[in-house]
């Protein structure tokens, strides 16, 4: 995977009209095309405030259909040439066949009437030698139709700059297109075409703007032969379908297309003005291939020359640029946090995400459930009274208007309302805006995040340290907390949750209940409002966060400018395509067990394998079999003839990671020891009861029990340490001899409820036995389900767990039960004699049976 720049969708953004045309008698044009009348709309005037274009108004636009489809726009400059851009035609390298192609003239509404319209098949496409990329220019196509346009009041070509043609900074110009109308937004149905008033900007001013790194520290070098148009504010732009098409000026009553659109950091954004590729700087290739052809492009002399250079700000004081989001010079004192008072209710956090907009949950200001669906219509609401409180301003701001998001009161992860403030802010280090993901966001696993306050509620009286987590993969979230049944969304789509994992362990006797939380991410150096949450989740910490990248384009169609800036996307690739497959393991009805990550550079993780330091330095193997609960084997725990009771300590997580004895996250000490009530014989198996619970995490997550034996299929393994003082987790590959073979090898020897086990390849040296390690099997790509416990003394019997499945299920309540089906371990009904041969070679059992016993292991 390699991240590439976001260049998003994108429409025109609206803008107010333009000034109606002067119709001016002004000299005809100089040069040698005299003939051809161009840039010269009919007189008209426009709908006032609007974006769509009148008809007529620019009728050298034409539309480029491929595949049945506007893909593009382009100019016409002749009756028989159209210029455009050459991104449009060039894919991995490889220019288009131009009979691809058709060229639509004179049409206003893509979906409306179309009498004046007319198409052309394209002959040639002609793209400059030195194009490969817009980021490095030549970015022009010229386009001979295969027969000329029929000229008309809907069809006229514009005129063309010449070289010398010097378009002055800070003129307003005028692109149009039926491009996006906001990143990822497409133009809306009849497709009017748009028109949108742009600024020019001079070239250190755009390079000005275009070195503020964003979030991610991408900046753009400006090369000769762009030019930039638009506001250090943004709002206003082209986009995507936009490209090819006409950046047009007026000089001496007619236009002249001064700039071909091309490209942009996304589309309306702050600092990110629209690229153009400069006409005047290719007159000559343009000359040079349009030769010959009557008649051909106009280049009529400039009538007005700009005065004199105009004042263009020096990168050093690039003041104009707009203010950055997502700063915060202290992770926990939020330059965004916004508090809302509205009267007779608790204060509700929110954050800046504009200059004049507060994202908060919408449940903060309206009831829920709402049974009927209320209008999110402002005038419900009386917001005399309501003021919000910002960072580092004493005094407050009004609400004029609020939004909530139209699925806010059927669902919470659409529990959202937008809050606009009567006067705009001024942004400065606080307050100021948080950053906003775009919908193709990947926040990687392990990313940095913290929870702020969100909505109602107190914050959770704790150290800060507790609200620092990491995200988990998307995989694992989904896993834990996604519904079941639903496939893991692949690296790349928008996810269903986020997930933290925390860095602190919950505080015991801490309850979290009652707050929001909104999840802050940092990237770069920037943070983001990755999520949020208005549901509380019991006492514990929150564990899965909506996404706020799903809702990208609702704030960015109401705020009109909130920070969605500049961010890396992922390029997945194929393997992005092979984790779509992915779903989870079956969970039981306590939720997620037995899942296992990849194996980590920080170390070999087995989530539920439990270090048991009992009394001194003894070490047993346990196994958390639900949150408070750990199973280990008795004879490990309790050994004979100690008549104390022993003080017990466990141990779970990541190796290597963190300060804990052999570098295990949580600790935890055991209360009571629970064993099953045995006739005679002392019980194999023992509960361990921990003082506290350990949350579902990567690193420490409860097994799978399986009461069946092991399950058709499956691989077991033997899991414990190889060396008693470096505690390196290791798993020794065995195989399941059937309960009939483990019967007769074992004869006499064998308590009802054992497995037995023959190690594969030699691994039987593996683990160290003094720690009586467990027995697990799984399936592929099922959970890992803990089949029995070792028996004292033997590295090949195992203590089957299903015997006393009832015991465990009523003590520890939250177990993990899955039935798979499966062969059952020995038991004393209805064992058949045994061979002869077998009897008795119990002590030795892969000696004595070697080949038999081959044949008879449980198929797999
Ligand atoms: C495009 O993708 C595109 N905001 C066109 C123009 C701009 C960005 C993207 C400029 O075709």
């Amino acid at each position: 995977m390699s991240p590439h720049l976001f260049l998003p969708v994108v429409v025109l953004v609206v803008s107010p009209t333009p000034g109606a045309f002067q119709d001016s008698a002004v000299s005809p044009t100089q040069g040698e095309f005299e003939d051809l009348d161009c840039g010269r709309p009919e007189p008209s005037s426009r709908i006032v405030g609007g974006s769509d274009a009148h008809p007529g108004t620019w009728p050298w636009q034409v539309s480029l259909h491929h595949g049945g489809g506007h893909i593009c726009g382009g100019s016409l400059i002749a009756p028989s040439w159209v210029l455009s851009a050459a991104h449009c035609f060039v894919t991995n390298g490889t220019l288009e066949p131009a009979d691809e192609w058709s060229v639509l003239l004179g049409v206003h509404s893509q979906d409306g009437p179309l009498e004046g319209a007319h198409m052309r098949s394209v002959a040639t496409i002609l793209v400059p030698d030195n194009y490969s990329r817009v980021e490095l220019g030549a970015d022009l196509a010229l386009l001979r139709l295969a027969s000329p346009a029929k000229l008309g009041p809907s069809v006229k070509p514009v005129c063309l700059p010449r070289a010398s043609h010097l378009f002055a900074h800070g003129t307003a110009c005028w692109a149009t297109g039926w491009g996006d109308v906001q990143e990822s937004d497409p133009l809306p149905v009849p497709w009017v075409l748009q028109e949108v008033e742009l600024k020019l900007l001079g070239e250190t001013a755009c390079q000005c703007l275009y070195s503020r790194p964003g979030p991610f520290n991408l900046t753009l070098q400006l090369l000769p032969g762009m030019l930039c148009a638009g506001y250090p504010e943004g709002r206003r732009d082209t986009c995507q379908g936009d490209s090819g098409g006409p950046l047009v000026c007026e000089d001496g009553g007619r236009w002249f297309l001064a700039g071909i659109t091309s490209f942009g950091f996304g589309c309306g954004r702050r600092n990110r003005p629209g690229v153009f590729t400069a006409v005047a700087h290719y007159e000559s290739w343009i000359r040079e291939h349009v030769m010959g052809s009557e008649p051909g492009p106009a280049f009529p002399s400039q009538l007005q020359k700009p005065p004199s250079e105009p004042w263009e700000p020096r990168e050093e004081n690039c003041t104009f640029a707009q203010p950055e989001c997502g700063k915060a010079t202290r992770p926990g004192t939020w330059p965004w946090e916004a508090q809302v008072m509205v009267p007779g209710s608790t204060p509700c956090y929110g954050a800046l995400v504009s200059d004049s907009w507060v994202l908060a949950p919408a449940s903060c200001f309206l009831d829920f459930p709402i049974q009927q669906p209320r209008t999110s219509d402002s005038s419900l609401h009386d917001f005399e009274t309501w003021r919000v409180l910002l960072p580092s301003r004493p005094e407050e701001k009004r609400v004029v208007r609020l939004v909530a998001h139209e699925n806010a009161s059927r669902n919470f992860a659409s529990d959202l309302a937008l809050l606009q403030l009567r006067t705009r802010v001024n942004l400065t280090a606080a307050p100021s805006a948080v950053c906003l993901p775009h919908r193709e966001h990947y926040f990687l696993p392990g990313s940095r995040c913290r929870l702020a306050r969100w909505g109602h509620g107190e914050p959770a009286p704790r150290s800060s340290a507790q609200l620092e987590a990491q995200l988990l993969n998307s995989w694992w979230c989904h896993c834990l907390y996604g519904r079941q049944g639903e496939s893991v969304p692949p690296p790349g789509d928008p996810p269903h949750l986020l997930c933290p994992a925390y860095q602190e362990e919950e505080e015991a006797g801490a309850c979290w209940k009652d707050s929001g939380w909104s999840l802050l991410c940092r990237e770069e150096g920037t943070w983001f409002l990755a999520g949020y949450r208005t549901l509380s989740n019991g006492c514990l910490r929150p564990r899965a966060f909506s996404p706020m990248q799903t809702h990208g384009l609702w704030i960015s169609h109401v705020t009109q400018g909130a920070y969605l800036e500049d961010q890396l996307t992922w390029d997945w690739g194929p393997e992005g395509e092979e984790t779509e497959k992915q779903t989870c393991p079956p969970h039981t009805e306590h939720g997620a067990c037995g899942l296992r990550p990849q194996s980590t550079p920080a170390g070999v993780l087995w989530p539920w394998l439990t270090e048991v330091h009992v009394t001194g330095d003894r070490v047993c193997t346990g196994i958390l079999v639900a949150p408070g609960w750990v199973l280990a084997a008795t004879h490990c725990i309790l050994r004979l003839g100690s008549s104390t009771v022993p003080y017990i300590d466990v141990y779970l997580g990541l190796a290597g990671v963190s300060s804990l004895p052999q570098g295990h996250q949580v600790s935890r000490s055991v209360v009571s020891i629970r064993l099953p009530r045995h006739s005679g014989l002392r019980p194999p198996l023992a509960l361990l009861e921990l003082n506290s619970r350990v949350e579902p995490s990567p690193s420490a997550l409860p097994i799978c029990l399986h009461p069946e034996g092991v399950p058709p299929g499956a691989s077991c393994w033997v899991l414990g340490w190889k060396d008693p003082q470096n505690r390196v987790p290791v798993a020794a590959a065995v195989s399941i001899l059937t309960p009939r073979l483990c019967h007769c090898l074992y004869q006499g020897a064998l308590t009802p409820g054992t497995f037995c086990v023959f190690y594969t390849e030699e691994q039987e040296d593996r683990c160290e036995m003094t720690s009586a390690p467990p027995l697990l099997c799984q399936t592929e790509g099922g959970p890992w389900v803990l089949v029995g416990m070792a028996v004292r003394g033997s590295r090949e019997l195992f203590a089957a767990i299903g015997p006393e499945a009832t015991w465990i299920s009523q003590t520890v309540g939250e177990a993990h039960f899955l039935h798979l089906g499966g062969s059952s371990y020995w038991s004393p009904e209805g064992s058949d004699p045994c061979p002869q041969d077998l009897a008795g070679s119990a002590s030795s059992p892969k000696v004595a049976a070697l080949p038999l016993l081959l044949a008879l292991l449980i198929p797999r």
